[in-house]
């Protein structure tokens, strides 16, 4: 087999020497203007240094929409030539080191060599992702109405066994949680019956929690439409709370930034989560409408920030339990999806380092003397904090790009995987 391209750390190097220099001038001078707030900008290079994001196996091939998709040249076309990107991207980014599974779409046929390849690359295998939205060929049952809540319990059965086949592969790729997200719900009023459907999705996900290793969790995500268009079943975070509490103790809630109703005020569900115990993670991602997957902070980057306030408030504070799972999930339909990822795990850094800002006893003065505008000054200084020396320096230190989708272009990786990879019929699992 020919060799593969790879972006060589030789190569990082000799891109980071032009940029160096600037670097170091905008670091020194953010150290400085941040001493005077008796902030240590070390501290925050290495807060920068360790928080990871997953990266979804689905968002290295190019999306689309219910229209169309417009297949970029040299897309993967197999779920190691998406382990190869998904290498590039923490190569040169610095804060993916793991990759959140689609099963079917990325199914391995050997998931021993699956880990093998990964463990090669660096890369480890969060939260694997069932899929019982969709019919795959062979199925002997159809999810057209619904899986884990259908009315057949021979529907329901099926999409239980596939939940824990996703749980079997897992513990072969040293994956410590699964995500369920259904697609089910109705599209016309008196369709299906609210109560009758929510009782079933506890009975099936009793199952599916009842095969949960001891050192594992389940991640509920909520969804407020789409597929189903009138009613979601797992509709919010409140109805995702009761289940995860009923379930029990490993069972978590799981926060898609899409899938709110427009204008929800998603730092404050985040906050409840967290008070609750319940937050398990998130996906993270933008919109304008809804469940858009857009580039993370590419639309609303002061709701990023909020949220980020809310979980490095937890954080600082002790909260019990809190742990929370970080993941892109993201589709990207006309860009690059590695400019898309590296780009996106560069804002979410970039929301946790000006959250790591705030100053916390100012804000908490402010707020107990009633003072609202002295609080937004609070978080406004953060927010507005230019962090970028922040993030690229811990990105250099690692080995990884000063100027991550700068050095991706000028090492050519798309040209050489579009030789290497020639383009397939069918090939992704195209819509996302
Ligand atoms: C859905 C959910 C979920 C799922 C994905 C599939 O966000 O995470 O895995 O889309 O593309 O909207
Ligand atoms: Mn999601
Ligand atoms: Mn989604």
């Amino acid at each position: 087999m020919p060799v593969k391209f790879e972006i060589e750390q030789d190569f990082i190097a000799e891109q980071n020497k032009a940029k160096s220099e600037w670097l170091a001038e905008d670091f020194e001078y953010l150290g400085r203007k941040l001493l005077r707030q008796n902030i240590d900008i070390e501290t925050h290079v290495e807060r920068a240094s360790g928080l990871k994001i997953a990266v979804p196996s689905w968002g290295v091939g190019t999306g689309g929409t219910r229209f169309a998709r417009f297949p970029g040249p040299g897309e993967p076309r197999g779920i190691y030539e998406k382990l190869e990107d998904c290498s590039t991207i923490n190569r040169l980014a610095r804060s993916t080191p793991a990759v959140s599974l689609h099963i079917p779409w990325d199914k391995p046929d050997d998931p021993a060599n699956l880990l093998a390849t990964a463990t090669e690359y660096g890369l480890s295998f969060d939260a694997m992702n069932s899929n019982t939205f969709q019919d795959q060929p062979g199925q002997k049952e159809s999810y057209k109405f619904g899986s884990l809540t259908h009315a057949n319990a021979a529907v329901r059965k099926q999409a239980i066994e596939h939940n824990i086949e996703c749980i079997e592969i897992g513990q072969k790729i040293g994956s410590k949680a699964l995500t369920v997200w259904v697609g089910d719900g109705s599209n016309f009023a008196g369709q299906s019956n609210f109560r009758k459907a929510l009782e079933r999705y506890l009975e099936s996900m009793r199952e599916i929690y009842a095969a949960i290793p001891a050192d594992w969790q389940l991640f509920i995500e909520h969804k407020l439409f789409e597929p189903a268009f009138y009613s979601s079943v797992v509709s919010d975070w409140g109805t995702n709370y009761y289940c995860a509490r009923e379930l029990g103790d490993r069972a978590a809630c799981l926060v898609d930034l899409g899938h709110h109703a427009p204008n929800v005020n998603i730092e404050q569900i985040v906050s409840r989560l967290i008070q609750f115990q319940k937050l398990g993670g998130f996906h993270f991602n933008d919109s304008k409408y809804g469940d858009d997957d857009l580039d993370s902070g590419s639309v609303r980057p002061f709701q990023l920030f909020l949220i980020f306030n809310e979980l490095v408030d937890a954080e600082l504070s002790g909260v019990p339990r809190f742990d929370p799972c970080y993941m892109l999930d993201q589709s990207h339909n006309v860009t690059d999806p590695i400019e898309s990822l590296m780009t996106s795990s560069v804002e979410v850094l970039r929301a946790y380092i000006q959250a790591s800002l705030v100053d916390r006893a100012k804000l908490a003065e402010a707020q107990e003397n009633g003072d609202p505008i002295a609080a937004l000054r609070t978080l406004k200084e953060a927010f507005t904090t230019d962090v970028a020396p922040i993030l690229a320096a811990a990105r250099q230190r690692s080995g990884g790009a000063i100027d991550p989708v700068g050095v991706y272009r000028a090492s050519g990786y798309r040209q050489q995987k579009a030789k290497e990879r020639p383009a397939q019929m069918g090939i992704s699992a195209g819509i996302v």
